[in-house]
């Protein structure tokens, strides 16, 4: 398998961690998104949508990192990242979209670049802009970690989805300067999760060409 990868992709480091978890070595081919690699050519023929990861099975690629964390965990049934029983299975499910799909695509590089082309946003209303989406998802999880679980994990003291998308997004907010104090469920769970090497070594410095 090779992953199409860069290191500071949030979406790309939920699949390296899910790829430590399973014990499964991948070649990795660096897509430069800060050069504008995922718009070219040769990578749209890997990925027409321009985005990192995919996941190059050889045959077949596949891209979208939620659908490829759940192809691992289908295949590569150990550790389990979603419970058994559907009704679990779904509210794993629903936390993680949470993440995946109502905060990570607000703060996309391209969304980000596009603030500033289309409305002139400067570094400031950019921040603004990045900080604003972060508190609007942090505030909720917050409270539905609290619900969940008192221990290391999100849910039911299980490792799950969830948290492998968490840490990602919460390395995205220390890195922009975004203020974790009101978060300390969440943030018990990134230390507690960052003790483990399947998080650290996937962590963008860890990954850094
Ligand atoms: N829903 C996609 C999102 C992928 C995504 O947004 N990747 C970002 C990096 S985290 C990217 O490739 N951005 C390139 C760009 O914005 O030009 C997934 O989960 O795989």
């Amino acid at each position: 398998m090779k992953l199409y990868d860069y290191w500071r992709s949030s979406a790309a480091y939920r699949v390296r961690i899910a790829l430590n978890l399973k014990q499964l070595n991948v070649e990795k081919l660096e897509v430069d998104l800060r050069g504008g690699v995922q718009r070219g050519d040769d990578y749209r023929s890997v990925n027409a949508a321009g985005l990192v990861p995919s996941l190059d099975l050889e045959p077949g690629v596949l891209r979208q990192s939620m659908a490829i964390i759940e192809y691992l965990d289908e295949t590569w049934p150990e550790p389990p990242l979603l419970p058994t029983a559907p009704l679990a299975r779904a509210q794993v499910r629903a936390l993680a979209m949470d993440i995946a799909c109502d905060m990570h695509p607000l703060n996309n590089l391209r969304v980000l670049n596009r603030l500033k082309s289309q409305f002139s946003a400067d570094e400031q209303a950019v921040n603004d802009w990045y900080h604003h989406w972060l508190k609007q998802g942090f505030d909720a999880l917050e409270l539905e970690a609290g619900q969940c679980n008192s221990g290391d994990w999100f849910v039911a003291n299980q490792l799950s989805l969830v948290d492998v998308v968490l840490i990602p997004q919460i390395y995205n907010a220390l890195r922009f300067n975004f203020d974790m104090a009101p978060y300390p469920r969440l943030m018990h769970i990134y230390d507690a999760a960052n003790h483990l090497d399947a998080f650290w070594s996937a962590a963008p410095e860890q990954c850094a060409p």
